[in-house]
């Protein structure tokens, strides 16, 4: 059977435990020609590092790429691309996590008998056969992201080639939230914060949301959220309505949910439209003559209608459950002895929603620089861009 990933052009897989070496990317697919910025990477990167709830590990790390294959002269060749991100960490873990194993190494080890509800712990355990469920959190861990920001970057990249910016923010830490709509401005200069915080472009809200991660600091407890992406200048049709596995809705829906701590998903204002009238929820279509352009009422859509884009910001929202890892454990059972026990408690993050807004903005980005590749094509950016501004131009005659 092909993974879903196979029937894309453009391709991308990670590895990587979370106090291994490193994590690894690799993503084949872009065309050749395209200029690459390592700093914009890192960028990335250090955005993902950051907010108001993250744990020790985040003082640890200074996440850096290296990009080792695909890219000459600072642009793709049109060869996969392979990076790297060290993981500083791993100089404490060499003698618990060796490659190679050593006499005496079951000493060094630093297992996980008491599986945290809620982690990959316990299904883990059982599926792969392990009593230690170390093996199983190690990948499971959302240091995996690191992987997945790196090569977003580089979608990003791709799109904004064509004028098309992918942005997030925070609308909810708790029961506390934004409780309106943002601007593309607001974004862009909440992107270029350097205290990010919680990710919120209203300073009187974000302070809210602060006092609810400094609860959960002070109980022992964690705490969930809502981040919401944008992704801005998209072309009408991305995606299509023929088939179900070509619907955009439904390729987002997977990138946003495979997150780590993601439990659900909201194209623009899905849940509010399920609770109203048809006619309080459908976009209206309007056009300007003069302009000879179409433009809607609203976007309560969220850019999407038939699993295709519409030309409107497309907004897609991932709803985080709290972080499984509690300093107050909840209850479990040992896996040696299968005794009632409290679970383990690792060092951990308290909050992460900015972080996973970050993260949710790379997955948009891939899944739209697929959808972008499918329409278009093209082996180098030039043709790439041949054929987008042809397809443009027969929408400006429309
Ligand atoms: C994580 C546990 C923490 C987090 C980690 C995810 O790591 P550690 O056990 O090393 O303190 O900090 O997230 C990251 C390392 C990261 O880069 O986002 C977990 O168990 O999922």
């Amino acid at each position: 059977m092909l993974s879903w990933d196979f029937q894309h052009m453009l391709r991308f897989e990670t590895a990587g435990e979370s106090h291994g070496q490193c994590l690894v990317a690799t993503l084949a697919g872009l065309p050749a020609g395209m200029p690459v910025s390592v700093e914009q990477v890192n960028h990335e990167l250090w955005r993902r590092q950051q907010g108001f709830g993250r744990g020790g590990r985040m003082k640890i790390e200074t996440d850096t790429v290296q990009i080792v294959t695909g890219v000459r002269h600072s642009q793709t060749i049109g060869a996969p691309i392979a990076m790297i991100v060290e993981n500083r960490d791993w100089k404490n873990w060499t003698e618990i996590l060796p490659v190679e194993d050593y006499e005496g190494s079951a000493e060094k080890r630093k297992k996980l008998t008491r599986p945290r509800p809620g982690h990959a712990d316990l299904a883990g355990c059982i599926k792969y056969d392990y009593l230690d469920a170390r093996y199983v959190l190690e990948r499971a861990s959302a240091r995996e992201t690191t992987a997945r920001v790196a090569v977003g970057a580089l979608a990003k990249q791709f799109l904004a080639q064509f004028g098309i910016g992918i942005l997030s923010h925070v609308i909810q830490v708790g029961p506390e939230k934004l409780g309106r709509a943002a601007t593309w401005e607001e974004l862009v200069a909440l992107s270029e914060r350097q205290d990010v915080l919680l990710g919120c472009v209203d300073a009187e809200a974000e302070q809210r949301m602060k006092a609810v991660v400094d609860e959960a600091y002070r109980t022992g407890d964690t705490i969930g959220g809502v981040f919401e992406v944008v992704a801005h200048g998209l072309p009408v049709g991305l995606g299509s309505h023929i088939t179900w596995d070509t619907r955009l809705d439904g390729k987002l829906a997977q990138a946003i949910v495979s997150i780590q701590a993601v439990k659900g998903v909201e194209i623009g204002h899905a849940a509010e439209g399920a609770a109203s009238f048809g006619s309080k929820v459908q976009d209206t279509i309007h056009y300007a003559k003069d302009e000879k352009q179409f433009h809607r009422g609203a976007n309560r859509a969220g850019g999407l209608e038939g699993g295709m884009t519409n030309g409107e910001d497309l907004l897609v929202r991932g709803f985080l459950k709290p972080i499984s890892t509690l300093r107050r454990p909840l209850e479990s059972v040992d896996l040696e002895t299968r005794e009632a026990s409290a679970a383990a408690y690792e060092r951990s993050d308290v909050a992460v929603v900015p972080a996973a807004g970050v993260v949710g903005e790379a997955m948009v980005a891939i899944v739209l620089a697929q959808a972008f590749l499918e329409k278009f094509g093209g082996d180098s950016l030039r043709e790439t861009r041949r054929n987008f501004e042809s397809y443009q131009e027969q929408v400006r005659n429309f």
